[in-house]
């Protein structure tokens, strides 16, 4: 462990010192539900206020406490004030280190109602516990060092995953791919640092001055080349936990909301005859083949003079700029009004797909002509009011998300807090090849090399500032 690593962890050890509590299992009514605490004090306040049904037979075993760790007991957990059973549970006793906390842990396993819960926790915190804030338990992993910071936020991104893939990449980097990855890059960096240092403090004992070009080309391909890719990566899979950002464009009246409804299968847009029915952003969270998409229903986009109506097209349009794909909802056989001409125009740098509505009013295909700014694009024939074609969509669709996704086969998969620090240090280590290319003094190249290795360790939580800790384990749930 690095100086800086353990001055943060005496920083903290008022925080270590403490026992917290919290209910670890999600709201509601639930078959069991779990209270779990962590810290020097939880077994004596398991053994408080657990009495097991059976007591324990095993000659082994100190008669003061009686449990083996890692085992389940079954019994009855008491009140602290009164010592009246509230719930009968299942009780287990961890002991560091292979915890998930690295410290004592104690885990109760009680039926699933929130006040049975409630009870439990109380009970702990009435024997001295404090109740845990969001993530602390993942803190404590942290801090102890059982985890580095990518694990940490791995874990959230384990509970938030909302497709197979995110879940497989959180779980790798619960592994720890991420962290393997930088450190390799990280040491690589150190070991260039102590050659160049080697020749700044010992010219004389050094028989040949470092390589420059041999130098040059090293940080090239070694370190640039695998940064780039991760950044790349981070790039190309945003969108994995976000969901792929799509909107239901088109003039008024056109079918966007049915054609909502029934991407979403619910009555989620009001559908009427009326032209201008929907004013404001109608969103739904739904998946494609396992993937995320935030569905988006717009105003119908014209030139309005109504003052309510001009609001709903102006964030419309907004919505378009931020979209990843875009479905212009048009009528099936008729040509395009100068309106959608206008439209066509705001898209055509998007991903579109030309979504022909209400064939159902058409006697025959009839096709028609398309504006060279449309051409491009895949084209589609649907009645939302019949659900017909929507299968032809969701091909096309899923196509469109399997060539974004197209050639990612890499677990690894930075993050944006871990992004602007890959960004940072490959600033300074662009510097740093300038410097090796213009001949600077090996005293400055030092320089870019060190901030690129500190930018590189607080990707693990090395130097890495409190009120950044914080932030992010602020996003987690109690209990975790
Ligand atoms: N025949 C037929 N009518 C449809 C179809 N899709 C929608 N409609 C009808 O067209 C009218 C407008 O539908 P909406 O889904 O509200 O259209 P919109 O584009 O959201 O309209 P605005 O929100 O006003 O811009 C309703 O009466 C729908 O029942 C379709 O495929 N065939
Ligand atoms: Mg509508």
């Amino acid at each position: 462990m690095t100086q800086d690593k353990s001055k943060k962890l005496k920083e903290d050890k008022t925080m270590i010192f403490s026992t917290i509590a919290a209910i670890a299992t999600p709201a509601g009514r639930g078959g069991i539900g779990i209270v779990r605490i962590s810290g020097p004090q939880s077994f004596s306040i398991g053994l408080n206020l657990f009495k097991p049904h059976r007591k324990s037979n095993e000659s082994t075993l100190c008669l003061r406490f009686p449990y083996k760790t890692h085992r389940f007991y079954f019994g009855h957990f008491h009140d602290y004030h009164q010592n009246t059973p509230i719930d009968e549970v299942l009780i287990v006793f961890m002991k560091t280190p292979l915890t998930y906390t690295r410290e004592d842990v104690v885990e109760i396993h009680g039926h699933g109602g929130y006040q049975a819960l409630k009870s439990i926790l109380k009970a702990v915190l009435d024997a001295g516990a404090v109740l845990a804030e969001p993530g602390e338990f993942t803190k404590r992993a942290y801090l102890n060092g059982r985890i580095d910071l990518t694990q940490a936020e791995a874990v959230i991104n384990l509970i938030n995953a909302r497709s197979n893939l995110s879940r497989e990449i959180a779980f790798s980097q619960i592994t720890g791919s991420l962290r393997k990855c930088i450190l390799d890059i990280r040491k690589l960096l150190i070991d260039m640092m102590t050659r160049i240092q080697a020749e700044i403090d010992f010219p004389d004992e050094i028989p040949v001055s470092i390589n420059r070009d041999m130098l040059f080309s090293e940080i090239h391909n070694r370190v640039v080349t695998p940064i780039q890719n991760l950044i790349k990566n981070h790039d190309q899979y945003y969108f994995l936990n976000e969901g792929i950002q799509t909107v239901i464009i088109g003039a008024p009246n056109v079918g966007k909301s049915s054609l909502m409804n029934c991407l979403s299968r619910k009555e989620k847009s009001i559908v009427t005859s009326y032209p201008g029915t929907t004013r404001d952003l109608i969103e739904e969270h739904v998946q494609f083949i396992g993937f995320p998409m935030v569905l988006t229903d717009t105003a119908g986009l014209h030139d309005s003079k109504d003052p309510v109506e001009i609001l709903g097209i102006d964030k419309a349009l907004a919505k378009i700029q931020k979209a990843d794909l875009v479905l212009f909802v048009l009528q099936a056989g008729h040509p395009l009004t100068e309106n959608e001409l206008r439209i066509s125009k705001l898209i055509m740098n998007k991903h579109v797909i030309l979504v022909f509505n209400k064939i159902d009013l058409l006697a025959e295909y009839r096709e028609i002509d398309l504006p060279e700014t449309l051409t491009g694009f895949k084209s589609v024939f649907i009645s939302a009011l019949k659900n017909t074609g929507m299968d032809s969509l969701k091909t096309i669709i899923e196509n469109v998300i399997s060539q974004k996704i197209e050639g990612f086969h890499d677990s690894l998969l930075p993050n944006i807090r871990h992004k602007n620090l890959l960004e940072k240090s490959m600033a300074s280590l662009l510097r740093l090849s300038e410097g090796l290319l213009s001949g600077i003094s090996t005293d400055l190249l030092v320089l870019d090399l060190n901030d690129a290795i500190i930018q590189l360790g607080q990707i693990f939580g090395e130097n890495t500032p409190p009120d950044i800790l914080d932030q992010i384990f602020k996003d987690f749930c109690i209990g975790k």
